[in-house]
């Protein structure tokens, strides 16, 4: 099999690039050590503190966090990094060539369950007419993503990677210590019979938005006209996976829950990587009016509504969110 150095190396991608990105992974891969000890190393549980999210802060994202964050800074190969657990961005070194955010621990709320989480990263070229200390070098839109990938910390560690080329999928070898390509070309069918939304936001949702869910529920009588399944996993990292998997489509609405907050999802750290790595794989990725990767970040917490996954069952949705266009 494949490694990872080689297949990037195939794919002619600049040498500091792939080397910010070996950094990257070796941070990864001390985390899915981390996340495998579990209550062994005393990992689990929650911190008294609350991120800019306002979320509770498990002790593993902050493990997470500061470890990516002292690779990356150590690296010499960043300019500046942005986190979901860091509440403005962090300057590192000055002219380096690349700009990193990442979502340390997506899903942290299944850590203490055992169940799916994920480290969702994006790399971008620095800008050179910004300070390395401004936000506004993540004023780029998602197609400037130079690097997208996640690693998803499941019964196996794997990653999801694109440099602009296929959607690939590499598996950890925990006894050799490296990624292993193991599919060399992801490809989202274009239809689906499987969704995920999570339905007890069923009464904040558009209308036109309902009236999609409930099309999907009418299965073989309604205008669908097929049987649907659904999951539901809690962590975005893991339903997309499944998605790139197997298909399907992923949504997570704006709502009413916060009227200040429509939308949940954070653009530069989880939609965006997401939908790279999904339109890299022929699926589809909008917020309920535009292509996600045409969006240009105003701040780098600015959160968006996400449907990502099967074209046609894309689409679809979008038909019923057609006024709101
Ligand atoms: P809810 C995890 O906190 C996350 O950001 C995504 O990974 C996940 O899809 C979503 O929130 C889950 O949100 O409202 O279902 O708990």
């Amino acid at each position: 099999m494949k490694r990872l150095i080689n297949c990037l190396e195939n794919d002619k991608v600049d040498i500091e690039l792939i080397l910010l990105i070996d950094t990257l992974l070796t941070a990864c891969k001390e985390i899915s050590f981390r996340v495998g000890q579990g209550a062994l190393s005393n990992v689990l549980g929650s911190t008294l503190d609350e991120n800019i999210q306002g979320e509770t802060q498990k002790k593993l994202d902050i493990i997470s966090n500061q470890l990516l964050k002292d690779m990356l800074l150590a690296s010499g190969r960043v300019r500046t990094i942005a986190s979901e657990e860091e509440d403005s961005v962090v300057a590192a070194t000055e002219g380096a060539p690349y700009i990193v955010a990442f979502d340390p621990l997506d899903g942290s709320s299944n850590i203490d369950i055992n169940g799916q989480i994920g480290t969702i990263f994006t790399i971008y070229r620095a800008k050179d007419d910004v300070p390395a200390t401004s936000e506004l070098q993540f004023a780029q839109q998602g197609t400037e993503q130079v690097c997208a990938g996640y690693v998803l910390y499941g019964p196996s560690t794997m990653l999801a990677l694109t440099t602009g080329g296929p959607s690939r999928l590499y598996t950890l070898d925990k006894t050799q210590g490296c990624y292993l390509l193991t599919t060399a070309q992801l490809e989202v069918p274009t239809q689906t019979a499987e969704f995920a939304v999570n339905m007890s936001n069923f009464t904040q949702w558009s209308s036109g938005f309902t009236d999609y869910i409930n099309a999907l529920l009418l299965g073989n009588e309604g205008p669908r006209a097929k049987k649907y399944n659904m999951r539901w996993n809690g962590a975005m990292v893991g339903d997309v996976h499944r998605v790139l998997s197997r298909g399907g489509i992923f949504c997570y609405p704006s709502d009413t829950k916060n009227p200040q907050q429509p939308a949940k999802l954070r653009l530069l750290y989880e939609a965006n990587p997401l939908a790279m790595l999904v339109e890299h794989a022929q699926g589809k990725a909008f917020t309920e009016h535009e292509r996600i990767l045409t969006i240009t970040p105003s701040h780098i917490h600015q959160r968006v509504a996400v449907i990502m996954g099967s074209t046609e069952e894309v689409d679809a949705c979008l038909g019923y969110l057609k006024p709101a266009l």
